[in-house]
């Protein structure tokens, strides 16, 4: 190398410019370690993070557009103020803190704080918020919060709670090892859900021993590609699980050693499996009995099994009763607590909350499923006549006006609020009807962290650092939500102390913060912004870490050996230290435990430590199976539409600009061949889509991957953007205007957006 190129090398190296940022792409849940490099404000190139302990430097395509979410046009820069006239006022922090504080206050102090709501607190990549958001809810005595789990995963999170005693843990899948990934209504290559999910299914593929099994109508990406594809008719999956199961206890391929050492409840679910009638149900769900019967066999005689369920299931017909299942495959066939099956983790921080047996929202009187609220109960808990009902909102990195079911309802209840803020980054379909939005710096301007990864033998933590500066007047959640405590009053004793232990040195801070919180009880429960206040501030950019401190000490209580053995060194307090240490230094990202699979045993928390297969509120329904018949087609709506399919062309409402697409930028509706000849419809002609909440138009896209009688459409469309001049557009469907939030789960009120009924008329031209 000559010195010129030494010299350029070196000049390369200073510049900012052409340095590569890690962080990791926040448009799915698999959070993908990246490196990126920046020009100015602008995220120029993005490549795979080799080192980040999970994606190894995988990346799909979605994860080079990620510059199109840190530079949306809509943005905010500034509090916002909604004036009498409905126009929007940039006001100062000190007026929009205040003001909020004053509103929420006045709700709690005539009303009660459990009537205000709390809803989102995290999107696929930011976890932060909700944490910090605990000290506001606590210092309101706020008791209900909802988000989009409760829209989604509760009923199965919930069968999770009968299984293993508490609805906080939940066993995860080992696909990199297992010899059988059974999908159902899951399409992974492209919703991933799991690191290098397109590498570990190439693998599978690739391999003859390994086996691919995938229930979905829909010819999807994943299904392609599997051993066994189950074509089941839309809606009709309790069925042809149950002839699964059925088929694996007439055949014998259960597992009796471990149902009989791990389990209890067998003997009185062994009796309702035998009744199924396997021909009936195969005819129901459209699938050919020999065609079930050999999923079943490949399921039960593979050395391992692990599987994951997903929308296509959730929000269709039989939603909880479809997870109890789904779930009962790994377990007749014994795959749990074993390399390439299903196993609990250790994880610094649970994802949703647990609650007891017969609590409910007491407006509407729906059960609270993991300490939330069903989403399809929110409007009716909102407007009505109940005193109960709820005033305030808080709404944080979510857009519930345009992700949950029946948008005109949702605007309908929330321009009932006294006072409804937003916590986002732009300017969404829900913080236009707020009273005040409070805008919040993007996920490359401050430290954040997705609590998603779960991952077994080894799982992973990545608290990623800022790469840019706070756009214009923005702040991270955790300085909103203390200075908000602060506002409100609730600030707890013992904060000063702490910050200046934090100055003095590490060893200080852990005594004053031992004793203080014995002392002080209104410590522990406002904990994240005390953290954040106290050692936070000795963390500089970082300080948005700090909540992480509290989850490292519970951590070096609760799994100390596994995080040893993940090469953390200590014991008591110190482990808890360096833990936390590790994880503000590893740029990419650490394993911050390691266990054997067997200790997944040690994580049940059942009384007697065993496994419940059998759930009582389910049974009627899995019984009501033999008589009922599918919900056939109506003259008025003969489709099924799956409204708001994951596909390459969607990252939720992340992106709001719609420009990233390369392909489907439309968001085409598809459709069989057949049917559209049936309604008279050339490829990418438009056609309206009429359900009985509402109609819209989409392009058809003519492809026999989608079975007769089925449509789809995609989700994370619909949103407003505006263009160069300023002008707002609304590009493609917002599926919301279509669904109806009366078309739900009886026990977790899941929404049945896979499963909408729908007319097609053809437009002319
Ligand atoms: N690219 C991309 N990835 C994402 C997201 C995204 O927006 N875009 N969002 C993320 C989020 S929040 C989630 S929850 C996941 C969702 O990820 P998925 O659940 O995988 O996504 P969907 O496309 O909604 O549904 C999966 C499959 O269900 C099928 N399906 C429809 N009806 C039925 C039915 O009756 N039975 C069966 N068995 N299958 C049916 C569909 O044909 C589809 O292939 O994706 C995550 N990943
Ligand atoms: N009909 C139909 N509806 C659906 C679905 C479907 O399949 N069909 N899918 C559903 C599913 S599975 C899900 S998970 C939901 C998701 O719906 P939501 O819960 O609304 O979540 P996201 O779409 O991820 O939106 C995230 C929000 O966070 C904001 N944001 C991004 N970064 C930050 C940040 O750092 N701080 C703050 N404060 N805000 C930030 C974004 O601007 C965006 O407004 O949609 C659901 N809606
Ligand atoms: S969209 Fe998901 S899978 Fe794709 S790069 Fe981003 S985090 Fe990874
Ligand atoms: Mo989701």
């Amino acid at each position: 190398m000559s010195q010129s190129e030494v010299e350029a090398l070196s000049t390369e190296e200073l510049d900012p410019t052409k340095q590569w940022h890690k962080t990791a792409c926040v448009l799915c849940s698999a959070n993908c370690g990246i490196e990126v490099r920046i020009d100015g404000r602008e995220i120029t190139r993005v490549r795979g993070d080799k080192d980040h302990p999970a994606s190894k430097g995988y990346t799909c395509e979605k994860g080079l557009r990620v510059n199109h979410y840190q530079n949306g046009r809509d943005r905010l820069t500034g509090p916002l103020k909604k004036m009498e006239d409905g126009t929007f006022q940039e006001i100062s922090w000190d007026q929009a803190i205040k003001e909020v504080a004053d509103r929420l206050v006045g709700i709690r102090d005539t009303y009660g704080g459990d009537k205000i709501m709390y809803y989102g607190g995290g999107g696929q990549g930011n976890h932060f918020p909700g944490a910090y958001a605990r000290s506001v809810l606590q210092t309101l005595g706020v008791q209900y919060r909802s988000n989009a789990l409760a829209q989604e995963k509760t009923g199965m999170y919930w069968v999770q709670g009968k299984f293993f005693g508490r609805q906080d843990i939940g066993a995860s899948p080992d696909f990199h090892h297992t010899d059988c990934a059974v999908f159902i209504g899951k399409n992974p290559w492209h919703s991933h859900g799991f690191p290098e999910a397109r590498n570990v299914l190439n693998a599978i593929k690739n391999d003859e021993d390994r086996k691919i099994v995938v229930f979905d109508p829909r010819v999807s990406e994943t299904a392609n590609i599997s051993d066994h594809h189950l074509r089941v008719k839309p809606g009709t999956d309790a069925w042809a699980l149950a002839a699964v199961l059925a088929t694996m206890v007439d055949e014998g391929l259960t597992d009796e050693k471990f149902l009989k050492e791990q389990c209890v409840g067998w003997e009185a679910l062994r009796p309702l499996l035998e009744e199924v009638d396997i021909s009936d149900y195969a005819r129901k769900c459209g699938i050919d009995e020999e065609q079930i019967r050999a999923a079943a066999r490949t399921m039960a005689n593979a050395r391992s099994m692990a599987t994951e369920e997903d929308l296509g299931i959730e929000m269709a017909p039989h939603s909880t009763l479809n997870s109890w299942l789904q779930r009962l495959l790994y377990l007749l066939t014994g795959n749990f607590g074993n390399e390439g099956g299903m196993n609990i983790p250790n994880r610094l921080a649970p994802i949703c909350g647990h609650s007891a047996d017969g609590a409910t929202e007491p407006v509407t009187g729906t059960p609270l499923l993991c300490g939330l609220v069903a989403c399809a109960a929110i409007p009716d808990a909102i407007d009505t006549e109940h005193p109960d009902r709820f005033r305030g909102m808080i709404v944080e990195s979510s857009n519930p006006i345009h992700s949950l079911p029946d948008s005109k309802r949702f605007r309908e209840a929330f321009a009932k609020l006294d006072c409804l803020v937003v916590i986002d980054v732009a300017m969404t379909e829900t913080a236009r009807q707020a009273d005040y939005v409070l805008p919040a710096c993007s996920q490359y301007e401050k430290a954040e962290a997705t609590f998603f990864a779960g991952e077994m033998p080894s799982n992973y933590f990545h608290i990623r650092q800022p790469i840019f500066e706070p756009l214009g007047d923005t702040l991270p959640e955790a300085e909103i939500h203390a200075r908000l405590v602060e506002a409100m009053g609730g600030e707890p004793e013992g904060v000063q102390e702490l910050t200046d232990a934090a100055e003095e040195s590490r060893e200080a801070f852990v005594e004053t913060f031992t004793r203080l919180s014995a002392e002080n009880p209104d410590l522990g429960a406002k904990l994240p912004t005390a953290l954040y206040r106290s050692l936070g501030r000795s963390l500089g950019e970082m300080g948005p870490a700090a909540v992480m401190f509290g989850s490292a000490m519970q951590a070096s209580m609760r799994f100390p050996d596994a995080i040893r053995a993940a090469g953390v060194k200590g014991d008591g307090l110190e482990l808890a230290s360096n833990l936390f240490d590790a994880l503000l230094e590893a740029k990419s990202g650490m394993v911050f435990s390691t266990s054997e699979y067997s200790t997944s045993f040690d994580r049940i928390k059942t009384p007697d430590g065993k496994i419940h297969l059998h759930i009582e509120e389910l049974v009627e329904e899995l019984q009501g199976l033999a008589s009922e018949e599918p919900a056939s087609p109506t003259d008025a709506y003969p489709f099924v539409l799956t409204a708001g399919e994951h596909r390459g062309s969607t990252v939720n409402d992340v992106i709001r600009d719609p420009s990233w697409r390369k392909k489907d930028k439309d968001g085409a509706l598809r459709i069989n061949p057949v049917d559209a000849e049936q309604i008279g419809v050339v490829d990418g002609q438009r056609v309206r889509v009429i359900t009985k909440r509402g109609e819209a138009e989409a392009p058809a896209d003519i492809t026999d991957t989608m079975m007769e009688g089925q449509v789809s459409l995609p989700h994370g469309f619909g949103m407003e953007y505006p263009d160069e001049t300023g002008e707002h557009k609304i590009h493609g469907v917002a599926v919301n205007e279509l669904t109806d939030l009366e078309d739900r789960d009886w026990l977790a009120l899941t929404p049945h957006h896979k499963h909408v009924r729908a007319r097609l008329e053809a437009v002319p031209g």
